[in-house]
C-alpha cells in the first residue's frame, strides 16, 4: 500500500521566510521547511506535497483539489487566517483531519491575529513552535491516521 498523502499549504508572504523578520518567523526558508516536512513524513510512513500561494482563490482551489486525493491537510493560512470565509468554506468541505499551523504564537502578538476563522474547520491548532510546528503537525496527523 502506498504511503498516505498529506497536503501542506502555506499562505501569503511565507515565500519570504528566512529573508525578513527572523526574530518572529525564524531563519529557515520555506524550501528548507518543505524538505524537513518530506523527511519527517517519510519517517512516519507518510508522503507530503507542499504548496505556497499568495492568492486566496489559489489556496481555495488547492484545498478543493486535496479532497479525495489526500488523507490530511496542514495549513498555515498566514494573512488569510482571520479574514478568509472562502478558505474556511473550502476547509469545512474537506473530509480529513486539518491541522492549522502558525510559526509564531499568535496569542502573544497583536489582537487582530488571534481570531482565526480557519480554526473553526481545524482538527487542531499549533502555534509558537517555529518551523518545528510543521513536524509536530505531521506527528499529530500520523497519530490520527495510522
Ligand atoms: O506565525 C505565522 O505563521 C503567521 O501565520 C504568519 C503570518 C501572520 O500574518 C500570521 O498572523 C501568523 C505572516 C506571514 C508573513 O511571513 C513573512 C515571512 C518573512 C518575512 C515577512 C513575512
Amino acid at each position: 500500500m502506498s504511503a498516505p498523502l498529506i497536503v501542506i499549504l502555506n499562505g501569503p508572504n511565507l515565500n519570504l521566510l528566512g529573508q525578513r523578520e527572523p526574530e518572529i518567523y525564524g531563519h529557515a526558508t520555506l524550501a528548507e521547511i518543505d524538505q524537513m516536512c518530506a523527511r519527517t513524513a517519510g519517517g512516519l510512513g507518510l508522503t507530503v506535497e507542499c504548496h505556497q500561494s499568495n492568492h486566496e482563490g489559489a489556496l481555495v482551489t488547492l484545498v478543493q483539489e486535496a479532497r479525495g486525493r489526500s488523507h490530511g491537510l496542514i495549513i498555515n493560512p498566514a494573512g488569510y487566517t482571520t479574514s478568509s470565509v472562502a478558505l474556511l468554506d473550502a476547509l469545512l468541505a474537506y473530509p480529513g483531519p486539518i491541522i492549522e499551523v502558525h510559526l509564531s504564537n499568535i496569542h502573544k502578538r497583536e489582537a487582530f491575529r488571534r481570531d482565526s476563522l480557519v480554526s473553526r474547520a481545524a482538527t487542531g491548532v499549533l502555534c509558537g513552535f517555529g518551523a518545528r510546528g510543521y513536524a509536530l503537525a505531521l506527528h499529530a496527523i500520523a497519530g490520527l491516521l495510522l
